[in-house]
């Protein structure tokens, strides 16, 4: 009988691991049985957009951070499949920083072309995974929302795959009861518009921070100020956009910051990261970390040490995303066809431990970069997933970041090449802070030119 295999998300990890094996089943392995549990109605995890916040249309948690306006923060040619290149999808070369609705819509391509969507279970979230130390099996429970019944399978392997920024930290400050204006974490952040004119203020100095904020720039807001725990962002900002140490307390409108300065504000948007968080797996099996590159207890980055049967994709802080996902999930697939054999869980704990060891030494953006492009080579060496030029995408991550400290606003102008195909992408037809349409048709189409009024 063949093996059961049941992935929790249907996001880019989840359709990885779908590619994964439907790749090796084209080339010639014997198949296994996929469940895809699917929390939202629609695959493509983060990059699916809803308008919604909080609950969903069956009571569930609202899993998008993802807002209107979102254009890639990096650049498409670090991200890439090395197995379905952006050229392959759209049928000519595009601009680098494409808009959310482009960047799924690539996403979708290659898990139509696979044929994967039969394998996903949608409106299904899971409730529930239980080891079962008798048979060695795990038993998942879920919530069909479209039957609305609630039912249990059995899996010889689970992979968790249901993404890291979705539950949102939402730290607590003095005079946050009586504020007099709107408090959200980035988690709910949608529309800049709503904040056109208004004076912004956003805790936290990473990418959610730099990216709610340079939106709602583009989209006129009064002003910005960021303000930091650790160190700031340290970009040339425009004039309205200040950054100061961390909010101490707010008064009234009033928002006072370690500085001992002070400033009006109209709106709070805590950019305060995400909790790991698993509500359907027991202590056992729980992952528990913070947000960084090389979590504890996960063999290579994705085994479960303590049950080596149960998989975490995408647990790590990115640098690198769909195209570590994939590596991840190829290397998943060959341990559960038995092409990797796993050592014993010593040797597994003692490898992390160097992972771990060598992540605390970690100083600079460029080290981080080359560590997580060291772990991604060292996953695609051991699997049949096509070999690229990681070296190659380091170096354009250190060009992405040189290019944001020239320009914070400008960098989404720039152009790389392709690592999977060598190709060098086209200037976009349109400055990001110019481009206010963000559909794939404005993308992927320049703005006709009006005809030229005949002359008199
Ligand atoms: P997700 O995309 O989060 O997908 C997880 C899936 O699991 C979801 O579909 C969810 O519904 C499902 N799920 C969760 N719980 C359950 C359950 N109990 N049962 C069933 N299903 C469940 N990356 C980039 O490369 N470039 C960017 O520009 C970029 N911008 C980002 C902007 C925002 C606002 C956020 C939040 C992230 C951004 N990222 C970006 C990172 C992004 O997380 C990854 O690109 C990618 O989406 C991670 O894929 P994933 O499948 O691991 O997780
Ligand atoms: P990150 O990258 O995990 O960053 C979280 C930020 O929040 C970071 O600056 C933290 O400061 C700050 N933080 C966390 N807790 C607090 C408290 N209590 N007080 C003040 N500041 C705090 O999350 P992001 O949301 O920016 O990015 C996650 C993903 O979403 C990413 O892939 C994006 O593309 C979108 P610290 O530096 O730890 O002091």
């Amino acid at each position: 009988m063949s093996k059961r295999v049941a992935i929790i998300g249907a996001g880019p990890s989840g359709l990885a691991q779908l590619r994964a094996f439907q790749s090796a089943v084209e080339n010639g392995a014997e198949p296994v049985e996929l469940v895809c549990y699917e929390k939202q109605g629609d695959w493509g995890g983060q990059w699916n957009y809803t308008w919604r916040s909080g609950l969903d249309e069956n009571g569930e948690p609202v899993h998008s951070s993802m807002y209107r306006y979102l254009w890639s923060n990096g650049p498409k040619e670090c991200l890439e499949f090395a197995d379905y290149s952006f050229e392959e999808h759209f049928g000519k070369p595009i601009a680098s920083y494409p808009p959310r609705a482009v960047l799924w819509d690539y996403i979708k391509g290659r898990v139509e072309k696979a044929g994967v969507r039969r394998h996903i279970r949608f409106n299904c979230p899971v409730r529930q995974v239980e080891y079962r130390e008798t048979d060695g099996t795990f038993l998942v429970t879920v919530h069909d929302h479209d039957r609305d019944v609630i039912e249990s399978e059995v899996f010889d392997h689970v992979v968790v795959a249901s993404g890291h920024f979705s539950t949102p930290n939402t730290p607590q400050f003095e005079g946050f009861e009586t504020f007099n204006g709107r408090i959200l974490h980035a988690h709910d952040f949608r529309d800049a518009l709503e904040f056109q004119g208004k004076s912004l203020l956003l805790v936290g100095s990473s990418y959610s921070a730099e990216d709610i904020g340079s939106q709602c720039y583009k989209y006129g807001v009064r002003s910005i100020t960021t303000c930091y725990r650790t160190r700031p962002m340290g970009f040339d900002w425009p004039e309205n956009w200040e950054e100061k140490p961390l909010l101490q307390r707010v008064d009234g409108n009033t928002a006072y910051f370690a500085d001992g300065t002070s400033k009006q504000i109209d709106a709070i948007i805590l950019c305060t990261g995400y909790l790991h968080h698993f509500p359907f797996l027991p202590d056992a099996l729980r992952l528990q970390t913070n947000n960084r590159l090389w979590p504890l207890g996960l063999y290579r980055g994705v085994a479960w040490e303590a049950n080596p049967k149960l998989f975490y994709l995408g647990m790590q802080d990115q640098w690198y995303t769909f195209n570590m996902f994939d590596a991840q999930a190829w290397y998943v697939r060959d341990i559960i066809l038995g092409r990797i054999t796993l050592p014993e869980r010593a040797t597994m704990t003692a490898d992390s431990q160097a992972w771990r060891e060598r992540e605390e030494t970690l100083d600079s953006d460029e080290s981080m970069i080359r560590f997580q492009g060291d772990y991604v080579a060292s996953l695609i060496e051991a699997t049949d997933y096509p070999s690229f030029d990681i070296e190659g995408v380091n170096q354009t991550f250190l060009e992405w970041e040189k290019h944001k400290h020239e320009g914070i606003m400008t960098f989404r102008d720039k152009s790389y090449r392709s690592l999977m195909t060598g190709t060098q992408a086209p200037p976009h037809h349109t400055r990001w802070l110019d481009a206010m349409d963000d559909s794939l048709e404005a993308f992927l189409h320049a703005p006709s030119k009006r005809p030229a009024t005949a002359e008199v």
